[in-house]
């Protein structure tokens, strides 16, 4: 499929756009066209930085309209916005960190529109207790989601419900908005009931498979799949429970800073070694690199952004990173800088290197 796009977008540039062009550009997906906005942003050698939860909550202010901590420290927005379904699954009105569906679907709107992306993970309650993402007390919780007939149905309901959240992302002329899913994340540590240690690979690779039939079945067409391993070792491990080419459009990887100035090294050669495995990963797949999730929490070091996160992405270059969400009602949970952090003249450097893509620059691609 990508080749054929490819194609057409060359015949394209090369000789303008004659009506079998036009016919072939409308087959294309919303999805689709994602992937080579992204395919491009790589092409360039250059990096989107996303935030979670940007424009609605930052660090000791929430739900303003219009505010945002990248902005009030970059002057700009983030090229991405990272977003969490937890909650759709059970159709409530506001995620598990409080964040109204609604308002989340009006801020990805504005987000496409200023030429910017989304992407989202998913803490989910599961399908057997309702017990949140995290709790581990039951190891058999995938088990059940996937052959208990009770369990399974409810799954579907939870299934079908975050499917119809992507169906509604919609622009003004009621085209779908192309975004990032990057359900069962960090499988590869055992902090979700989803985790390594909680259920066997047949199963992990299952619960993926029975995810993407229940978005094609609901037509969905305007997600680009990201799977995203926490911090591994070797490419066997990084591999071992990947659902396969046709689930997966994004290699991504989920590494924390931990510790400040004392956890550095540990952080530098798990991204240098994690992003290498994930590039090794993404090219024998013909798939997209993205560092999926890292941050410093509170910004211990003052020069992050360019002594650390900087020179991280230009070795490893994924197409995107994304930083974790600035609690507005935990006061120490913060990975973007805001105004008067010591962190932020280092974030407008960052800004300013020819590396980093926010939402202005977004749209040239
Ligand atoms: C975690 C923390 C939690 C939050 C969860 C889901 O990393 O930020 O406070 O509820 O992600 O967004």
């Amino acid at each position: 499929m990508k080749q054929i796009i490819l194609a057409v977008a060359a015949a394209c540039a090369l000789t303008g756009c004659d009506n079998k062009t036009q016919t072939s550009e409308t087959e294309m997906t919303p999805a689709d066209t994602l992937r080579l906005r992204l395919e491009a942003v790589a092409d360039s050698g250059k990096v989107i930085f996303g935030h979670h939860d940007d424009p609605v909550y930052g660090h000791a202010w929430a739900w303003t309209d219009g505010r945002s901590d990248v902005l009030e420290t970059a002057g700009d927005y983030p090229g991405v916005m990272s977003w969490d379904l937890g909650g759709i699954e059970n159709g409530d009105t506001a995620n598990l960190d409080g964040v109204p569906f609604d308002r989340m679907r009006r801020e990805i709107v504005a987000q496409d529109r200023r030429g910017g992306i989304n992407a989202f993970s998913w803490h989910l309650r599961n399908a057997v207790n309702n017990a949140d993402s995290w709790d581990l007390s039951d190891t058999t919780i995938v088990h059940t989601m996937l052959t208990d007939t009770a369990a399974s149905a409810h799954f579907d309901t939870m299934l079908a419900r975050c499917a119809d959240f992507f169906n509604s992302l919609r622009r003004p002329d009621g085209s779908k908005i192309p975004v990032v899913f990057r359900p069962w994340h960090e499988h590869t540590g055992s902090w979700f009931w989803w985790g390594y240690r909680l259920c066997t690979t047949d199963d992990y690779v299952a619960l993926w498979h029975r995810t993407r039939q229940a978005f094609d079945r609901a037509g969905v067409d305007n997600v680009l799949w990201a799977y995203s391993p926490d911090r591994v070792a070797d490419i066997e491990q990084y591999m071992e429970r990947y659902p396969g080419d046709d689930y997966v459009d994004i290699m991504g990887l989920d590494i924390y800073h931990f510790g400040g100035e004392e956890g550095l090294d540990t952080y530098v050669s798990a991204v240098d070694r994690g992003l290498d495995i994930a590039r090794t990963a993404a090219d024998e797949h013909h798939k997209i690199l993205a560092f999926s999730e890292t941050g410093s929490e509170s910004l211990p070091m003052a020069q992050w952004w360019t002594d650390v996160l900087l020179p991280l992405l230009r070795k490893g270059h994924p197409a995107y990173v994304v930083v974790w969400r600035n609690a507005w009602d935990k006061p120490t949970h913060y990975y973007a800088p805001f105004a008067g952090d010591h962190s932020a003249e280092s974030f407008k450097k960052f800004y300013d290197d020819n590396l980093t893509v926010f939402a202005t620059e977004m749209q040239q691609f």
